[in-house]
């Protein structure tokens, strides 16, 4: 589990308030940067190429897909530094651009109101204070990762396979603070919404809901912490909740309200936004398909990536070559990764590395012989429930849930 001392509120609060202080509590606008500095990312329809922004508070080099709101993409080098995702270069995405700039910790609170027994209001430091702290790893994904390799193209943030990230999150649990309110008899879901806008009044503020059951299963968390730091202000700070193992589009940051429902929540952006045919795993229409039923998304399916070669990475040949990426399983763990070197039809094990918790990243390694020429790599992940990444990519409106079997050409010089 956590490397780290166990160390008292006060220590805590010191700590939370020392990396505040360091700025990740405010943000000025993101300075605009002159000479634009490049980065290859071929999208099918293109563009081949995106820009690469240092201008935001409290992050490094990120791939720029939209300036305001912002949607920073992590350039997909990082993921072969480590299991973990760097704070300062975990990917961004928000969909209203009215976030405010600067937050106090010791004033902002999140509330629990609605079919409750009492309504609660904590700052951070209070549900520091009042709850027993819990750690997990977890995988951070956007329902729309990859959607750039989308054909045909969909509508929406044309990310590549950036729009994800892995994270040790300390916080409390939601069944613990919700417990506290004393949810009442007749209660169904449990709806989150940041402190955050749209530009204009009239669109529909981000509001997502979970079952109560799942608000209550004890993995839900109210995080404020991320890799031993504070969240950075575009990452959700003072506080976000956690998912773990269901898309990102559930994990609200900069969390403020907390509202138990007795009826189902029909707001817009549970139905139509964010919602996928209803065939999970596969989440998958033909273009054009009529009466098709959709649901809200939910839980994450299986991924496996090369981290240490790019496409057209020129690679030697006749001698065994280390190959190595990460996976995760989705909503449990990773049970095995493969590799192809011949197309998909001959799959063999790799290595798996430490295990951080079944809703994180797994590192993998191996070492393939190539012939010299034109190859291609394949990796496959299989969870623990036995599903495994299938080798044609699915296809709905959304551009969600992609998760085919990836390959990777190189040329064995
Ligand atoms: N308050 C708030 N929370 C939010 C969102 C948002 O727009 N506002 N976007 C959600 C979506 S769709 C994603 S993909 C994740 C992105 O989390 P990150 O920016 O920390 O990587 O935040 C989720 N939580
Ligand atoms: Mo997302």
């Amino acid at each position: 589990m956590f490397e780290q001392d166990d160390p008292g509120d006060g220590a805590l609060r010191r700590r939370f308030l020392q990396t505040a202080a360091l700025g990740f509590g405010s943000m000025a606008l993101a300075r605009t940067s002159l000479a634009a500095e490049m980065i290859r990312l071929p999208l099918p329809g293109g563009p081949d190429e995106r820009r690469l922004t240092t201008a935001f508070p409290h992050k490094g080099r990120m791939i720029l897909q939209r300036t305001r709101p912002p949607l920073l993409e992590t350039p997909f080098s990082v993921y072969d530094k480590g299991v973990f995702t760097p704070v300062d270069q975990f990917y961004v995405r928000w969909h209203w651009a009215d976030i405010p700039t600067s937050i106090d910790p010791k004033t902002f609170t999140v509330t629990v109101a609605g079919h409750v027994e009492k309504e609660l209001r904590f700052t951070v430091f209070d549900l520091m204070r009042k709850f027993k702290h819990v750690e997990l790893a977890a995988v951070n994904q956007c329902s729309g990762n990859s959607r750039g390799f989308f054909q045909p193209r969909v509508a929406g943030g044309e990310w590549g396979n950036g729009a994800m990230g892995n994270a040790r999150w300390v916080g409390v649990r939601l069944k613990d603070v919700l417990d506290a309110a004393g949810v009442k008899a007749g209660a169904v879901q449990v709806q989150f919404e940041g402190a955050e806008r749209p530009v204009v009044s009239t669109a529909p503020n981000l509001k997502k809901s979970l079952s109560v059951d799942h608000a209550r299963d004890g993995e839900v968390m109210i995080a404020w912490e991320m890799n031993g730091q504070s969240l950075p202000i575009l990452n959700g700070f003072p506080m976000r909740l956690v998912v773990p193992g269901w898309y990102a589009t559930y994990w609200t940051k900069m969390l403020q309200h907390i509202t138990v429902l007795d009826s189902p929540d029909t707001n817009f952006w549970m139905h139509p936004a964010y919602t996928i045919p209803d065939n999970w795993p596969h989440a998958n229409m033909t273009p054009g398909e009529k009466d098709v039923k959709f649901v809200p998304i939910n839980r994450m399916v299986p991924r496996s990536f090369i981290t240490n070669l790019a496409a057209g990475a020129k690679v030697p040949g006749g001698r065994p070559e280390l190959v190595r990426g990460i996976a995760f399983g989705g909503d449990t763990g990773v049970k095995s990764v493969e590799i192809s070197i011949d197309g998909g039809k001959n799959w063999m094990p790799t290595q798996l590395g430490r295990d951080h918790g079944k809703y994180g990243f797994r590192q993998w390694t191996t070492h393939v012989k190539l012939d010299k020429g034109d190859q291609t790599l394949m990796v496959r992940c299989t969870n623990s429930d036995g599903l495994q990444q299938p080798m044609t990519p699915n296809w709905n409106p959304g551009g969600f849930m992609r998760n085919v079997v990836e390959s990777t050409p190189v040329t064995v010089v």
